[in-house]
């Protein structure tokens, strides 16, 4: 199908302006593209950050959103893993499998669209979205705050269709990277682990960490009605740092566990926050792994002793999962009930009423109906 589909989206035509509900073309499919429909997408902080204007990659006019899911509409030459019909989640960490990347067998961060992707761009150089007569940016390689999006067939995975688009959808970022990181530690069966921050992603940690089989999981938020949230997730303890007096969290964390955590993830994104997770290491092995996205030029430090000591420090995106090779058995988990993502998703709202669910973020997941 060569037709042009015209459609609503919410585009951010500038920073720190509201999204504007318009009326936009979105051309078919080039070669090695799929378009599809948007059914469902969760508003995250990244895509808050960048209508900020923070994000040095951040293009406007754009179409933001990178939390969604849907159907294939169509797709152009060359594309052999998705055909229409099928129900997919866009993947703004790529997975081409041909990549130095891809066959290093030792990351998940794909560079096939990388570049084209950070300049809002398709692999070709240039849009799918016309507005007003005027190009808009892609973001993320995803856009999902639009009723259709056109995505690079690296950038997209079908998944089970029984797995309901307004749940799934969050598989997209948030439940992903915290789950994947965890579940992805391989020493982590049997293991004490303390998670910093238990919002969406910290919390779909806490899940990781028990599927995983650690021991202890010691959610750690400085917000006491988070408390209620991690034990139902499987946390072991709460501590709310605010609360721990004469010494600071590390320190206390280190006592109650006999020498330090096997494992700690910051869920915060707060460079503080990453020192003490470090520091709450066990000396020799102890491994802290950074999630959170610091906001721009801040800096981590600690004394260099402490990796001298056997202190890891290291990080991940989008959990370490490799999109189209492993979301597909995440939705499974999901589906089988290893995984749960119902919780998550406590507001609906419409696509016009996107700027409520932007305002709103600060306290709660969200998703809009498209
Ligand atoms: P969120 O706002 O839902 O959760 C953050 C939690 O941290 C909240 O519960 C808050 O109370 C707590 N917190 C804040 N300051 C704290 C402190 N000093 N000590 C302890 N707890 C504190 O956010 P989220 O959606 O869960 O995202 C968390 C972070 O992960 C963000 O920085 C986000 O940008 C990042 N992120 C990273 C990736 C990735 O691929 N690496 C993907 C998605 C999100
Ligand atoms: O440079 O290859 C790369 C990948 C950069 C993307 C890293 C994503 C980090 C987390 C994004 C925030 C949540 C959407
Ligand atoms: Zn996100
Ligand atoms: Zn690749």
């Amino acid at each position: 199908t060569n037709n042009i589909i015209t459609c609503t989206a919410a585009v951010a035509w500038e920073p720190s302006k509201d999204l504007q509900l318009e009326t936009i073309q979105v051309l078919p499919p080039g070669p090695d593209e799929v378009r599809m429909k948007v059914d469902f997408t969760g508003v995250c902080h990244t895509d808050a950050y960048t209508l900020a204007g923070h994000d040095s990659e951040g293009k406007f006019p754009s179409i933001l959103g990178h939390e969604g899911a849907g159907v294939v509409e169509s797709v152009g030459d060359g594309v052999t893993d998705v055909k229409p019909g099928d129900h997919v989640i866009p993947l703004y960490t790529a997975e081409c499998k041909e990549c130095k990347f891809c066959k290093s067998g030792r990351t998940n961060l794909c560079q096939r669209v990388r570049a084209t992707q950070g300049q809002g761009v398709m692999p070709d150089g240039t849009v799918r979205f016309k507005c007003r007569g005027q190009d808009v940016y892609h973001f993320m390689g995803c856009s999902t705050f639009s009723q259709y999006t056109v995505v690079s067939k690296h950038s997209v995975v079908a998944v089970d269709k029984s797995a309901p688009a307004e749940k799934s959808c969050l598989l997209g970022c948030g439940i992903t990277t915290g789950y994947g990181a965890a579940t992805k530690q391989s020493h982590i069966k049997g293991a004490n682990v303390a998670i910093f921050g238990v919002g969406c992603v910290g919390l779909a940690a806490v899940q990781g960490a028990k599927a995983a089989g650690a021991a202890r999981i010691i959610a750690v938020d400085t917000n006491n009605k988070k408390k209620e949230f991690a034990d139902k997730h499987g946390a072991t303890d709460f501590i709310n740092p605010l609360e721990i007096h004469d010494k600071t969290i590390q320190q206390h964390l280190v006592e109650i566990t006999d020498g330090g955590l096997d494992y700690t993830f910051d869920c915060t994104g707060n460079v503080g926050v990453m020192r003490s997770a470090l520091e709450a290491c066990h000396k020799g092995w102890g491994e802290s792994i950074i999630i959170g996205v610091a906001a721009a030029g801040k800096e981590i430090s600690t004394r260099p002793f402490q990796l001298v000591t056997g202190r890891v420090w290291k990080g991940s995106a989008f959990g370490g999962v490799k999109g189209r090779s492993e979301l597909p058995g995440i939705v499974l988990d999901y589906l089988n009930k290893k995984l749960d993502v119902d919780s998550f998703h406590t507001h609906s709202r419409s696509l016009a009423e996107i700027n409520e669910a932007f305002h709103d973020m600060h306290g709660d997941v969200l998703y809009v109906d498209l």
